[in-house]
C-alpha cells in the first residue's frame, strides 16, 4: 500500500489524471526523467519524452512522467515541465535516491533516475515503470565500486521496471549477479537471453522467460500477494530492425570507456558521459536505437499495466500489506 499522500502535502504531488486513474484502478505507467535531462541531447530528448507518453496512451494506460520540479516530487508532470527538463534550464541535476531529500529541501529541480522514479511511483501507488536502460555494475567496479543505486532500489521497492537490458558500458554478468544477490527477478519478455540494450542478446540467460504481458501481470500480482516487497526487472529486447551491430557497438563502447578514463570522468557523471560519447562515436545511431527501444518498452509497460488492471478487476487479491 502506498504512503498516504495527504501526509506529504507540498512534497509529493500526483497529477490529477494520474490520481484519478489510480483511484479507478485503471492502468498507469511511470516514466523517468534522467533520460531527458542527462540521457539524450536536445531536441530528441523532448520529442522522445512526448512520444513515449503518447505510446503509453495508445496502449490504453495513463503516462506518469516523474521528476523533481522546484522542490516538489511530481508524479505526472505537465508539458511546460517537460520543456524545462529537456532544455536543462539552469541547475537541473540528476537525482538518485541519496539526492532526493536534499534537492527537495533546497527547492531544486532534477531528472529522476530509475531508483528515484521507482520511489516516486511507489509513493503514488504506481506499479509499472518503463524506461530504456537501468544502471548497473560498471566495468572495472572491482576497483571503483561503481554500482548503480538502481540495483539496490530494485531489491526494496515493489515496482516492475521494463527495460531493454543493460548496455555493455556496464559489466552485464556482474550486474546480473548483484540482481540475483538482491533477489530481484529478471524476466525475459519473449527471450531466453538478457538483452544488451543496443543489441538483442548479451550471451547471458534470464531467470525466467514469459511470452505475454498477462504472464508478467500474474507474476507481479503473485509477488504482491506473498508480500515480497522487491521490484522486478522485465527485460524486453530492442526490436530487430532497430538493433545495432554487436561488434561495432563493442568497439565504440571500449573507446568511450577509454575516453572517460582519460578525461577523469567518474561517479554520477559517468553514465551521462558514456551515453554522449556513444552518440558521437556512432554518428547518432546509438540515439536512434535508444529512442526505438524506449518506445518499445513503453508499449510493453502499457500492456502489462492494462493486464494487471484487468486481472484485478476480475479477482480481488490485491496486496494490502
Ligand atoms: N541508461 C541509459 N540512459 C539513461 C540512464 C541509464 O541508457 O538515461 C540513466 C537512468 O536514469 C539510470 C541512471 O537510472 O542513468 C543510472 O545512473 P547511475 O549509473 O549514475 O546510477
Ligand atoms: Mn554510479
Amino acid at each position: 500500500m502506498s504512503v498516504a499522500l495527504d501526509n506529504l502535502a507540498g512534497l509529493v504531488a500526483v497529477g490529477a489524471e494520474v490520481r484519478e486513474a489510480l483511484a479507478a484502478g485503471r492502468a498507469v505507467v511511470a516514466l523517468e526523467s534522467t533520460i531527458i535531462t542527462h540521457g539524450m541531447p536536445y531536441p530528441e530528448n523532448l520529442e522522445t519524452a512526448q512520444a513515449v507518453e503518447a505510446v503509453v496512451r495508445q496502449g490504453g494506460a495513463v503516462p506518469a512522467t516523474i521528476a523533481i520540479m522546484d522542490g516538489v516530487f511530481r508524479v505526472g508532470i505537465e508539458a511546460v515541465d517537460l520543456d524545462r527538463l529537456a532544455n536543462r534550464s539552469s541547475g537541473v541535476v540528476k537525482a538518485s535516491r541519496r539526492d532526493i531529500a536534499s534537492v527537495l529541501a533546497r527547492g531544486g529541480t532534477a531528472g529522476t533516475t530509475v531508483a528515484t522514479t521507482m520511489i516516486g511511483a511507489h509513493l503514488a501507488g504506481i506499479r509499472i515503470f518503463a524506461t530504456g536502460g537501468v544502471g548497473g555494475v560498471h566495468r572495472g567496479a572491482e576497483q571503483t565500486f561503481d554500482i548503480s543505486a538502481d540495483l539496490s532500489e530494485l531489491a526494496k521497492t515493489p515496482v516492475a521496471v521494463v527495460c531493454a537490458g543493460a548496455k555493455s558500458i556496464l559489466d552485464i554478468p556482474k550486474t546480473l549477479e548483484v540482481l540475483e544477490t538482491h533477489g530481484v527477478p529478471v524476466i525475459g519478455y519473449q527471450t531466453n537471453d538478457f538483452p544488451a540494450f543496443y543489441a538483442r542478446v548479451s550471451g547471458y540467460p534470464v531467470d525466467h522467460r514469459v511470452e505475454s504481458a498477462a504472464d508478467i501481470a500474474r507474476i507481479i500480482a503473485i509477488g504482491e500477494r506473498l508480500g515480497m516487497r522487491n521490484g522486478l526487472l522485465v527485460a524486453n529486447p530492442i526490436p530487430e530492425t532497430d538493433a545495432l551491430d554487436a561488434t561495432l557497438i563493442e568497439e565504440r563502447i571500449a573507446q568511450a570507456i577509454r575516453d572517460a578514463d582519460a578525461a577523469g570522468v567518474s561517479r554520477k557523471d559517468l553514465t551521462p558521459f558514456l551515453l554522449q560519447r556513444m552518440y558521437e562515436l556512432t554518428e547518432g545511431r546509438s540515439l536512434t536505437a535508444n529512442i526505438a527501444l524506449v518506445r518499445n518498452n513503453a508499449a510493453l509497460g502499457a500492456a502489462i499495466a492494462v493486464a494487471l488492471a484487468e486481472l484485478e478487476a476480475t479477482t480481488s487479491h490485491r496486496a494490502t500489506a
